[in-house]
């Protein structure tokens, strides 16, 4: 399943040594960062990296012509049913599953008698951070960015989203422009309109989360006729597909059910997702495909309009932007429907990174995790002591692991726990 290498990190430290540093360099400098995620979005879903694919998103295209793509970025796995709560938490810290706080530490709290320092193989109580200093945001507020975030609510690192100093999250999967992806548009664009208009020279973070494609996929009604797709809603039938606006094609690699049982009963993604349920039949599935492609190009118009607003600000040279997802999604691939498993549609992630020093329509096949890296913010060592030697995607590791592991808290589909590469 793994084939992918990782030859190249090496060349994510070079893209990243580009950037300024804190002490280096004056407000003015700095580069803005724009980190943009999608809630449950397979990379083959875009064009970008499936080009058979017939979702239109020409906002993450063009990023990925002027940008770097990473072709083998990946999430980590988790140890629950609940895969966006570890992603999520990997990117807020940049740890992989394994130095991941547990659940009784991801309070602000730090765990009484055990210090930051304390290696993660020996200690036994993995794993306490203090995410008032080293969580995506704290990081960045430290080094004196502006901190901004926008996302859905739950599922997530709440002591490390705590600490961006804008915050407008709720989770908004609707079909309109207030309970949809608009929202999370918008609160960007109004956040841009106020440092606009008191002429904040600071550089920002912008954490610019969407709620979708992740369902319930409620798309609006002009792209959901565009991608021949209905908001189905009723479990005892099965959706219509109109032969005149034809709803997107069944993979490659769809199955009318998984060859073995995907390994735990009951799973929500698998069996209660509305519009789907059990349903694997080719109507079901093209249906949710065309409200999956729904969702993701109207998210592609909400970062078209922050690009826009960027470029009129005059800061859009000055932004480095990276567009990813928490996770893929499978929608009747393998007969499956949801994100627990371990096929590549599914742990692999969306990865493309636009900004000065970085080639345009570069590819990068480097086998690594998509862990948000902090451009120029702080120093490594700073950043996060325990983690520097211990990532195996760190752009600051001097040293290509020989071995991968990642997990998953059943027999999922794909793979055993844990799969190692050599
Ligand atoms: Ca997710």
């Amino acid at each position: 399943m793994i084939q992918k290498r990782s030859y190249l990190v090496a060349a994510i430290a070079a893209i990243l040594h580009l950037l300024p540093q804190t002490s280096a360099a004056n407000n003015s400098d700095r580069p803005n960062i724009l980190f943009i995620i999608a809630d449950d979005q397979s990379p083959f879903d875009l064009k970008t990296y499936d080009p058979n694919s017939s979702l239109e998103t020409p906002t993450i295209n063009r990023l990925s012509a002027e940008g770097m793509t990473f072709d083998a970025a990946h999430h980590m796995g988790s140890f629950s049913g609940a895969v966006c709560m570890p992603s999520r938490h990997m990117v807020m810290t940049g740890r992989t599953l394994w130095h991941l706080p547990k659940r009784a530490d991801r309070k602000t709290k730090k765990v009484k008698g055990l210090s930051d320092d304390t290696p993660a193989p020996n200690n036994t109580k993995l794993n306490t951070l203090d995410a008032t200093k080293y969580s995506m945001a704290a990081i960045f507020n430290n080094a004196g960015y502006d901190t901004m975030r926008t996302c859905k609510n739950g599922n997530s690192y709440e002591a490390a989203n705590a600490q961006f100093t804008v915050r407008q999250d709720s989770t908004k999967r609707g079909g309109t422009e207030e309970t949809g992806s608009a929202w999370h548009g918008k609160r960007v664009l109004e956040y841009l309109d106020t440092r606009e208009a008191s002429n904040d020279q600071d550089p920002f973070l912008i954490y610019f989360g969407f709620s979708h494609p992740h369902d319930t996929r409620d798309g609006t009604p002009e792209l959901l006729r565009k991608y021949g797709a209905t908001n189905h809603t009723d479990p005892n039938t099965l959706p219509r597909l109109n032969p005149e606006t034809p709803a997107p094609a069944l993979q490659t690699n769809y199955l009318p059910a998984h060859p073995f049982h995907h390994g735990q009963p009951g799973l929500r993604d698998e069996e209660k997702v509305s519009g789907v349920w059990k349903n694997r039949d080719e109507a079901t599935i093209r249906n949710e495909l065309g409200r999956q492609y729904a969702c993701s190009e109207n998210i592609d118009i909400q970062i078209d309009s922050v690009l826009k607003k960027l470029e009129a600000m005059g800061e859009l040279d000055n932004t480095y932007i990276i567009y990813t997802a928490d996770h893929g999604m499978a929608i009747g691939r393998h007969g499956l429907q949801g994100k627990q498993n371990l096929y590549e549609h599914t742990w692999r992630v969306p990865f493309i990174i636009k900004g000065t020093g970085i080639e345009a329509g570069a590819l990068l096949e480097t086998f690594t995790y998509s862990t948000f890296c902090p451009l120029s913010a702080t120093s490594p060592a700073s950043r996060n002591p325990k983690q520097s030697k211990e990532s195996v995607s760190s752009p600051y590791s001097t040293e290509i692991r020989k071995l991968y592991a990642m997990s998953f808290s059943a027999p999922t589909a794909a793979a055993r726990n844990p799969v190692c590469v050599p």
